[in-house]
């Protein structure tokens, strides 16, 4: 062979086995390398029978079937008249509405569900099984999802940009809709549906008025048609002055009889293009977007005028607590307490209140939202944000799994101990008659879906955790990991480790200690510890961090503003005394000294630095673990990761060096040896910083 043949050869191979651009996301369905394994599942590959062949659900369910089997196991499922050898898919009354069980009966693979969803749910999970390389002796299944909403909030405008989106545009194409259905929206809804996601609000919570005219149902409409085989339910967000806007209504007051009447009719509208609809989704009253306090009403009256025309079709009002008011001497913190608690039990029941997280916004680190837990009679849902707003974008590795989990498993003492957020939200702690989790979705037009591909593993883990909270986060990982990457143990090892100490390590090189909201303004990306004006005070940093020559932090216990008395007794108890704060929330809660001793022995300013360091540290560390796995994933893949694990550690530079160079103004102490200080100087840093704000 000559040498530019076997060249030829060499090339074609290399093509052919690292075309991966992470399109299929963790449906991949590859070829099971384990013969053992494919034997085991190949047993069953003789036919997928439906109990109610008319039914798209059970259809999209078959489909997907016998795409994994082709794809994992080789063989198409389509033996007509056999009784055994195949796999059976079939409704079950006794199961949760959207449970399912998946066992081995008279040689076939039964899948039921307590509905259509259900079984469906049970495809995927099987589906899961078989990539994930698990024995066929783990049979039988039973699950059913712990809350009852599993939604995405998309934030996308009606031009096709997205609000804080990091991959590309829009995955809706709405000047081609509702004529063009892009196949990707079917790819979309099938990812969804692995992970037993069940709702999707589709447009920005900033909502254009525009959403609710005919041009655009219409196009609502054909999404909501590619996504129902899928078992998901669509919602809109809404823009409260819709009545004013769309129709020249004097006014959008929610106790004016033309106003309701409004809002009535158009409700019937919209059921008549998507008769499955699920109902509005609202930011009021909330940066600048209208609501019914213009008018001197309460966020109750609001939400219950569109409960009201909602009511006789089964939709729902999703409410969004994230308000605040532009009062320089409140602590944004308490805004939404103040705001929502004294309405407890005043809203229709057939309204939600979704509360983000934590009580600022989304920050790399918060304590839970005081409202969680302390409204016994409103149904609360939790909103995560899966999108990296605060989280470095697309440029920066931060499995989120981390963040949810440590919410999900704080404790809000709300019916004494073991009343954690996820109980809350899952309505047992308060019996909710609706549960909803949400998630302001990562996703947009790049090729991978989420920009860095190591971002797919949230929106994997978001699901997965409004499926089952109860889910741990490195199981999580694993089984992300396995179907995304690759099965070899010491590569899933490596990657395993990386993604469940990325979290952490972008706390430490961004906002240590509990410091928050010191991002770069109206981008929010990259350090800006010095802002001081900015439109509204809670906008600024220095409002956050309170830095001064004594020292560093927000004191909200009662020598300062007292917000932490917004939580438990139990729950104050254990952030109130800076000696005993656990230091992930030291900065949140005090302001400590600078000369403070911590709990790691180091002074307050000298952990401060040490954690600066020690990130930047990390981020290094992470790209040398990566190189070592080059060998056994894609080298597509591969080579993107590593490029954006090069540009997190520039950037992690530049928050270390603008961080303690800036808080060094303040406590003039030098930076603690072992670490050199910067090479940069506060100049150089706040001109780079200025530059990511031009346009
Ligand atoms: O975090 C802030 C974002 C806004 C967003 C807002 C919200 C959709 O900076 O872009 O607006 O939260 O959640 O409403």
């Amino acid at each position: 062979m000559s040498n530019k043949y076997i060249l030829l050869l060499l090339m074609l191979f290399s093509v052919d086995a690292h075309a991966d651009d992470g399109y299929r996301l963790w449906l991949k369905y590859d070829r099971i390398q384990d013969a053992a394994r494919r034997k085991e599942y190949l047993r069953f590959a003789g036919f997928v029978d439906l109990e109610t062949p008319s039914s798209s659900i059970q259809m999209a369910a078959k489909t997907e079937l016998l795409r994994g089997f082709e794809g994992m196991l080789g063989a198409k499922p389509a033996i007509a008249g056999r009784k055994t050898g195949g796999i059976r898919l079939l409704r079950d009354q006794h199961l949760p509405d959207e449970g399912f069980r998946i066992e081995l009966k008279g040689g076939n693979l039964l899948v039921s569900g307590g509905s259509d969803r259900g079984i469906l749910y049970g495809a995927f999970t099987l589906l899961r099984l078989i990539q994930t390389g698990q024995a066929i002796s783990k049979l039988p299944i039973s699950e059913s999802p712990k809350v009852q909403l599993r939604m995405l909030n998309h934030w996308d405008n009606p031009l096709g940009t997205i609000e804080r989106g990091y991959a590309g545009a829009s995955l809706w194409k709405w000047y081609e809709l509702p004529e063009v259905i892009d196949p990707r929206y079917t790819d979309y809804a099938r990812a969804n549906a692995s992970i037993g996601i069940n709702a999707v609000a589709v447009n920005n919570v900033n909502a254009s008025a525009r959403f609710l005219t005919a041009e655009y149902l219409q196009k609502v409409k054909a999404l909501a048609d590619v996504f129902r085989p899928y078992g998901i339910q669509v919602f809109l967000s809404i823009n409260f002055a819709s009545p004013k806007i769309l129709s020249g209504l004097t006014t959008s007051d929610p106790l004016d009889p033309q106003v309701r009447q409004w809002w009535r009719e158009k409700t019937e509208e919209v059921y008549r293009y998507i008769p499955d609809f699920g109902g509005f989704l609202v930011k009021a009253n909330s940066e600048g977007e209208p609501g019914p306090q213009e008018y001197g009403r309460t966020h109750a009256d609001g939400a219950n005028m569109l409960a009201e025309a909602l009511k006789p079709h089964g939709g729902r009002v999703i409410w969004r607590a994230f308000v605040y008011s532009p009062d320089p001497r409140g602590d944004r913190f308490r805004e939404a307490y103040n705001e929502f608690k004294p309405l407890d039990g005043l809203f229709a029941s057939n309204v939600i209140v979704q509360v983000k997280n934590g009580p600022i916004d989304f920050q790399p680190r918060e304590p839970f939202h005081p409202i969680l837990g302390a409204m016994p009679h409103t149904p609360l849902a939790l909103e995560f944000q899966i999108t990296q707003e605060y989280l470095g974008f697309s440029t920066n590795l931060v499995y989120q799994a981390s963040l949810y989990k440590e919410c999900l498993e704080s404790d809000t003492y709300a019916k004494g101990k073991g009343a954690t957020v996820a109980r809350i939200v899952d309505g047992s702690v308060h019996a909710y008659s609706i549960t909803a989790m949400a998630g302001v979705a990562n996703t947009g037009s790049d090729r991978n879906w989420t920009g860095h591909l190591m971002s797919q593993a949230n929106w994997y883990a978001f699901g997965r955790l409004a499926w089952d909270h109860t889910l741990g986060e490195a199981d999580i990982a694993d089984e992300w990991i396995r179907m995304t990457w690759t099965k070899r143990p010491e590569a899933v090892a490596i990657i395993k480790d990386i993604l469940l100490k990325s979290r952490q390590i972008y706390v430490d090189f961004t906002t240590p200690l509990g410091l928050h909201h010191i991002m770069g303004q109206g981008i929010h990306f990259g350090p800006e510890p010095w802002l001081e004006k900015s439109a509204r005070p809670d906008w600024t940093s220095v409002y956050y961090h309170r830095a001064d020559s004594v020292g560093l932090g927000f004191d909200r216990t009662a020598t300062g503003n007292n917000s932490l008395a917004l939580y438990r007794p139990e729950v104050k108890q254990s952030w109130e005394k800076p000696e005993t704060c656990d230091l992930n929330y030291l900065l949140w809660f005090h302001h400590v000294g600078w000369n403070k001793r911590l709990s790691t022995g180091n002074t307050l300013w000298d952990e401060l630095c040490t954690r600066y360091y020690r990130g930047v540290e990390e981020v290094a560390r992470m790209q040398a673990q990566w190189a070592r796995i080059q060998p056994w994933v894609d080298a597509e893949m591969f080579a993107d990761v590593a490029g954006r694990l090069a540009a997190q550690h520039r950037e992690a530079l530049n928050w270390r060096d603008a961080c303690v160079l800036y808080f060094q103004t303040y406590s003039r102490m030098p930076i603690p040896a072992p670490y050199k200080a910067p090479e940069r100087t506060l100049e150089d840093m706040k001109k780079i910083v200025a530059w990511y704000q031009l346009k």
